[in-house]
């Protein structure tokens, strides 16, 4: 895929960023205080997750506000604007479910009010370009719930809901909330893109004067994933080698199209096996090459995967420009190129 195609295919996805967020005030706010008791809204409205309109490539990965109150009966609706993508996961036990569990991807839709005890989900959304539905649950009873996103672990939210006379919130305070922790979450994340990217690529020189680099796959902060990659080495040469690493917290790829199309759907079985085959491979400007899906640098004690699995090797043997992109996140930006010097 051309870098012209490439946009082609992201600036749509960032206007509609962009407007979703320009038009994020337009929500009723129906608790508006008239001296007396205020009126609990019927629904409040939240945020799964957000790119920064800004830079597409610093992913808010919280739920925006983390927690809201609402009346028993009333209702809250997600918005999973994307193109990160997201989930709002409620679980039959309340834990939370395993990371990247494929089962949660497409959604379990709610049958009715909820009650706390079955598994209600939004699947994963969205999974490549296209405006997502909102999401909206009715809780009837008093309690606190709270809910995951499948694929970002630390992203965890909470709906308290609280009989007659509680003190609920208004949109307007729920609004407020959100705006504070996006723009907290966001300086956030600039600061880890920039460190990103201003980090060159690491260099091993082999005796024979030819070169390896290592390029970074992404960040993770604690509230924020960096889709991009470090710089590509600038002095890079023919017969030199590119590894691609991964130490983020999230998985992505290093696929680079040639002249043919990038698989589409980020759940297709193309995207996670890697092409024409296993680590190393010899680049050439025409065919298909892919990392398959890196795992993470995460995972719980003792299952990190070992920066062997989490890496792949391309040799550039021929003098050329080789594009490249994360198929996971190209819609957030995720792309780069190797040029030979
Ligand atoms: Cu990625």
């Amino acid at each position: 895929m051309t870098m012209k195609r490439l946009m082609s295919w992201i600036a749509p996805v960032l206007i509609a960023t962009t407007m979703l967020v320009a038009c994020g005030d337009d929500k009723d706010d129906t608790a508006t205080p008239t001296g007396g008791a205020q009126a609990a809204p019927d629904q409040v409205n939240v945020l799964a997750g957000i790119n920064d309109p800004t830079d597409l490539n610093v992913a808010v990965t919280e739920f925006l506000p983390e927690a809201v109150t609402i009346a028993a009966g009333k209702s809250v609706e997600w918005k999973i604007s994307g193109p990160e993508p997201h989930s709002v996961t409620f679980t039959a036990d309340g834990k939370p479910p395993a990371v990247a569990d494929e089962k949660l991807f497409p959604p379990t839709p709610p049958t009715g009010p909820y009650n706390g005890k079955t598994l209600v989900n939004s699947g994963l959304v969205p999974l490549g370009p296209g405006a997502p539905a909102p999401f909206k649950i009715t809780f009837p009873t008093a309690g606190k719930y709270t809910y995951y996103c499948v694929i970002h672990p630390n992203m965890t939210g909470t709906v308290t809901v609280v009989d007659a006379n509680g003190k609920v919130d208004t949109q307007a305070e729920v609004t407020a909330r959100a705006t504070q922790e996006q723009s907290q979450w966001i300086a956030e994340g600039k600061a880890a893109k920039k460190k990103l990217v201003e980090t060159p690529p690491a260099v091993d020189k082999a005796a024979d004067g030819t070169s390896t680099y290592k390029l970074l796959m992404g960040a993770t902060t604690p509230h924020t994933d960096i889709l991009a990659f470090t710089p590509p080495p600038a002095a890079l040469k023919a017969g030199d080698k590119v590894t691609f690493l991964n130490t983020s917290e999230a998985p992505h790829t290093a696929s680079f199209a040639g002249k043919t199309t990038l698989p589409q759907d980020p759940t297709s079985p193309a995207v996670a096996a890697p092409a024409p085959g296993p680590s190393p491979q010899t680049l050439n400007a025409d065919a298909f090459f892919n990392s398959g899906l890196l795992p993470p640098n995460a995972g719980p004690p003792g299952s990190i995967p070992p920066e062997a699995a989490r890496s792949f090797t391309f040799v550039v043997r021929t003098a050329g420009t080789y594009t490249f992109v994360c198929i996971l996140h190209v819609t957030s930006g995720m792309a780069g190129v190797l040029k030979t010097a």
